[in-house]
């Protein structure tokens, strides 16, 4: 498939999409977002990917929607937008596979909540992160309102998202909305290597914790220790059970077949 605003590419099991449109510091036009969400579909038909890395080309991981495309939209238009844009970040978030975000750079408004509906964030200490919605009169419309509260609190997403306040990596990992920053060079062997400790567990396991993580967040305890218990059951159907208890017991190295 033939992409303009992003670069698809994959590696063993690894899938890494790369937000690319360098004029405009990559920011999210519905053409890119419409690109993602078929970039996504392409992930779901492939059974040999078990992860994906979302980066940005550039000095940006994406400068947030194109304020350009925005500037004229009415508000059907703008409801539309937002919809979309929430569904395909959505979509991201409920992937099967884990997604780590890896934030070269500027991850401002839409490129922020892109960022925050991965499940693993990693940043260059140079990235830039901030919710400037308020400065143009509009509020956040790809559940950044949201997700930044469950990351960071209330309190602390409220200052963001009143201020328009823009913070570094170091600061990002401080409060919470990234789980590491690191030096701007090893940014991706990083986060490949992340990717690669976690390949090298049982995929269905890691599956089901993201399952359990997401669904019981967004439920009462009750109901959450309810899908834990279920996932941990179904556990017991895989092969890859049985292979890592008999690893363990046989004192070697586990050999996952995602089974
Ligand atoms: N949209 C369109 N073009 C952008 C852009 C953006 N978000 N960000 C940068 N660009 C373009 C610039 O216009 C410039 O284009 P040319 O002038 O060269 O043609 C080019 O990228 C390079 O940018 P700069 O020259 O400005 O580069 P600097 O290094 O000087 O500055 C910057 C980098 C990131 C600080 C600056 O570009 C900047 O402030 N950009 C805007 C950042 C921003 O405000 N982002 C948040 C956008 S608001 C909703 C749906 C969605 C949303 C809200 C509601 N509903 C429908 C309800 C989401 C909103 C947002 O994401």
């Amino acid at each position: 498939m033939e992409f303009k605003n992003i670069k698809f590419e994959v590696i063993g099991n690894i899938c890494t999409i790369t937000m690319s449109r360098p004029k405009a510091l990559n920011a999210l036009n519905r053409s890119a977002l419409e690109e993602l969400d078929q970039a996504l579909d392409l992930i779901g038909k492939d059974k040999n990917l078990h992860l994906l890395v979302i980066t940005g080309e550039g000095k940006a991981f994406v400068a947030g929607a194109d304020i350009v495309e925005m500037s004229d939209m009415t508000t059907a238009e703008a409801a539309s937008f937002s919809k979309f844009g929430a569904d395909v970040f959505r979509r991201i978030e409920k992937l099967e596979m884990p997604v780590i975000a890896a934030v070269n750079g500027f991850a401002l408004g839409g490129g922020c909540e892109l960022a925050m509906c991965c499940d693993i964030r990693v940043a260059s200490e140079k990235a830039k992160f901030g919710q400037p919605e308020t400065g143009l009169g509009i509020t956040p419309g790809f559940s950044g309102t949201q997700r930044l509260a469950r990351l960071v609190g209330p309190g602390k997403a409220k200052e963001l998202l009143f201020s328009c306040r823009v913070i570094d990596g170091r600061e990002a990992e401080r409060i919470g909305l990234v789980n590491q920053a690191v030096q701007h060079e090893v940014l991706m062997e990083t986060v490949y290597g992340l990717a690669q400790e976690i390949l090298g567990k049982g995929q269905i396991a890691v599956r089901y914790c993201k399952e359990a993580v997401n669904r019981g967040y967004e439920t009462d305890m009750d109901t959450a220790m309810d899908i834990e218990k279920n996932l941990f059951a179904l556990c017991f159907a895989t092969e890859d059970q049985k292979e890592g208890m008999t690893a363990f017991t046989e004192k070697r190295k586990a050999e996952f077949k995602t089974r």
